[in-house]
């Protein structure tokens, strides 16, 4: 895998990953709306708007691989999400097809699943229980990467993930925290796995309070190396900061869950 593109370049995740992904693929090539800062020379930039497809098209052309981070990382008005995460996912991964593009890693989120409860384990069989727009936006992006895969080749990972960063900031991402380098190790068994079809995974490191059951990662090959419980004093002071959710505490998705919740107390 040498001509890889990653989307949302200019947003948090993708300045992460930049630095790790560019020793693994040293032909690495960014794209989002807007140029990612500090362009290193020979760093090749391709700017897209996701809701056009011919732009998306233009971006993708000669790719043998697409990360795709991008479009709206959080919960926004309907209007957001259908033109970033709708919109925009159907056009990566109908560019892709048109493109001949042989792999498409699609960064998913933990808020597929946030209406699961704290108490349950859940492993990638398990009927998702969206908790936002966002997370709705997220499944969509998951089954077209289904589609994408049984009806026309492509081979796909879609990546739950967790809370990317350096450490885990409070209780919740105790449990769903992502060491960028293990993230990197993910994106790579999607680029470079022999056997993938279509696969879902969690984006998780190797995290003791994990609500996920990630056994199938691990099948693949995943080695998480960074452990969330190496910073269980500076999650949990983090969390003394902050005021109790009694919606969100319940879920895993914690804050997305309480936000406009209207149903009566569970
Ligand atoms: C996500 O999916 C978001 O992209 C990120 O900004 C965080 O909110 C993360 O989930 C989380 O649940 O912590």
């Amino acid at each position: 895998m040498h001509r890889v593109l990653m989307t949302g370049a200019a947003g948090g995740v993708g300045a992460m990953l930049r630095p790790l992904l560019r020793e693994a693929y040293p032909g690495l090539v960014l794209s989002d709306q807007r140029e990612p800062p500090a362009l290193l020379p020979g760093e090749a930039f391709r700017p897209a708007d996701l809701a056009d497809l011919a732009e998306v098209e233009a971006a993708v052309e000669g790719m043998e691989g697409i990360l795709h981070l991008g479009g709206f990382s959080v919960e926004g008005p309907w209007e957001t999400i259908l033109r970033a995460n709708i919109v925009g996912c159907y056009n990566l991964f109908e560019a892709a097809r048109r493109q001949g593009v042989k792999r498409v890693v699609f960064a998913s989120s933990n808020h597929v699943m946030g209406f699961h409860r704290r108490r349950d384990r859940v492993g990638n069989a398990v009927v998702p229980r969206p908790d936002s727009r966002y997370g709705v936006s997220k499944l969509f992006g998951e089954g077209l990467g289904a589609l994408y895969a049984d009806k026309h080749g492509l081979r796909v990972l879609s990546i739950r993930i967790g809370n990317v960063g350096d450490r885990p900031i409070d209780l919740r991402r105790l449990a769903i925290w992502l060491h960028p380098e293990d993230l990197v190790q993910l994106v790579r068994i999607g680029f470079e796995h022999p056997d993938l079809g279509y696969e879902v995974v969690y984006g998780a490191s190797a995290n003791e309070r994990a609500w996920w059951d990630n056994s199938r990662a691990h099948e693949l090959g995943y080695r998480p190396k960074h452990r969330a419980e190496d910073h269980v004093a500076f999650a949990l002071a983090e969390q003394a900061k902050l005021p109790p959710d009694p919606i969100g505490d319940l879920f895993q998705g914690g804050g997305f869950c309480s936000d406009e919740y209207t149903a009566p107390r569970r």
